[in-house]
């Protein structure tokens, strides 16, 4: 009997060390055994996806790092990786904060979505012009976007499971199919091919997603999907394709979600939630000045119901498709600070997480675990 006290007070005290706060140890008649009072967001879905966040080097320095290591398992640099960030001039990386992630990510085994290859916006000045500012030929673009995308992927090689290869190259317009971007007046539709042969050439075990917004939307869904099945029938090394899910309270509705599920299951590959938050505030796609009706800027129940409402819709919806969804990432770590914090209306709080500012797991937060079924 003495022994089994000796047992528990043992345990009591490894557990105290490991997680740095007591934990309720339970006895029954011939084990002793923790309970897990450490379950996090990550666990309750563990049997259909993974659930991943998006960070800062910073971010990982602060008590959210306890936050990120309980509730995630898997991490993608916001903004470290990036083009910009990483590359900032044509002969010069910027390692320190992307390796920091990948440090963090290896201590305390998260997987890493890289984000992103190629994308129109965070792009080094240098790369579109040469020395004498004339914009560069497309054998030129296409060699320096190689030589990038070699580099990145080559560092991070066997570390990063997962890269958003393209991003954002399909147009908002109705009448437009690809993006009128640097890239694509320079190269034409062919950098999108060429990024993922890249991508695969440094890393052929990384799955290759090409990544987008406003997927909920009728005309720009068909022209993702007519993009990405055009670049698998070409036999283009791409795995999935990244619904990047940046929603609101008034959307998507049910039929707007299900649909655009259904639409790129039919392409036979990945499908990702890639950068999951829902604005307090009713979507608006453009930036804009901020206006006299945007002062009321408090979390109000009005506004936590809807969102609670959208959170268990979006989550319903997943779990229906577990079988061809295979991770969920949010775009950034609670509601202390989002990029929505700045975008569409710079300096409008936001709160699209499912913390709040304290860290602490918001009454949104209890409501998707309960759709678990
Ligand atoms: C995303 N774009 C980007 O993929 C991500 O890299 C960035 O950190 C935040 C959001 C969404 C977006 C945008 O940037 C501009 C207009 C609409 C949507």
């Amino acid at each position: 009997m003495r022994y089994k006290y000796l047992c528990m007070i043992l345990l009591s005290m490894a557990c105290l060390f490991l997680y740095g706060a007591p934990v309720k140890i339970i006895s029954h008649a011939t084990v002793t055994m923790p309970i897990d009072s450490t379950k996090g967001l990550k666990d309750y879905f563990a049997k259909f996806f993974t659930i991943g966040v998006a960070v800062s080097p910073r971010a990982l320095k602060t008590d959210e790092a306890g936050l990120i290591i309980q509730n995630f398992g898997s991490m993608t640099p916001e903004n470290a990786m990036k083009m910009g960030p990483i590359h900032p001039k044509e002969n010069e990386y910027f390692w320190r904060d992307a390796d920091s992630i990948m440090a963090f990510a290896k201590a305390n085994h998260l997987k890493v979505r890289g984000h992103n290859l190629c994308w129109h916006n965070q792009v080094p000045r240098w790369i579109f012009t040469n020395a004498a500012g004339d914009t560069v030929s497309k054998e030129v673009l296409l060699q320096r976007l190689q030589e990038h995308i070699t580099t990145v992927v080559n560092r991070y090689k066997g570390s990063i499971y997962a890269w958003d290869v393209v991003n954002e190259a399909i147009s908002d317009k109705p009448g437009e199919y690809l993006r009128n971007s640097a890239w694509y007046r320079i190269c034409g539709e062919e950098f999108i091919a060429k990024a993922f042969e890249y991508a695969h050439a440094a890393d052929p075990d990384a799955l290759l997603f090409y990544n987008d917004y406003n997927e909920i939307n009728p005309v720009k869904r068909e022209k993702i999907y007519r993009l990405v099945k055009s670049l698998k029938d070409a036999g283009v090394p791409i795995h999935g394709i990244g619904l990047q899910g940046h929603w609101a309270i008034n959307e998507p509705s049910e039929e707007e979600l299900t649909n655009t599920i259904k639409k790129f299951v039919g392409l036979g590959l990945n499908i990702q939630v890639t950068e999951l938050d829902i604005s307090v505030y009713n979507k608006e796609h453009d930036a804009r000045e901020r206006k006299p009706e945007d002062t009321n800027t408090e979390f109000t129940a009005e506004k936590e119901n809807a969102q609670i409402e959208m959170y268990k819709r979006c989550f319903i919806i997943f779990e229906k498709y577990k079988k061809y969804i295979t991770g969920i990432t949010f775009w950034n770590i609670s509601d202390r600070s989002s990029w929505l914090d700045n975008f569409p209306v710079r300096g409008r709080k936001d709160y699209p997480l499912l913390f709040d500012k304290n860290l602490q797991p918001k009454k949104a937060f209890w409501e998707v675990v309960k759709t678990v079924k």
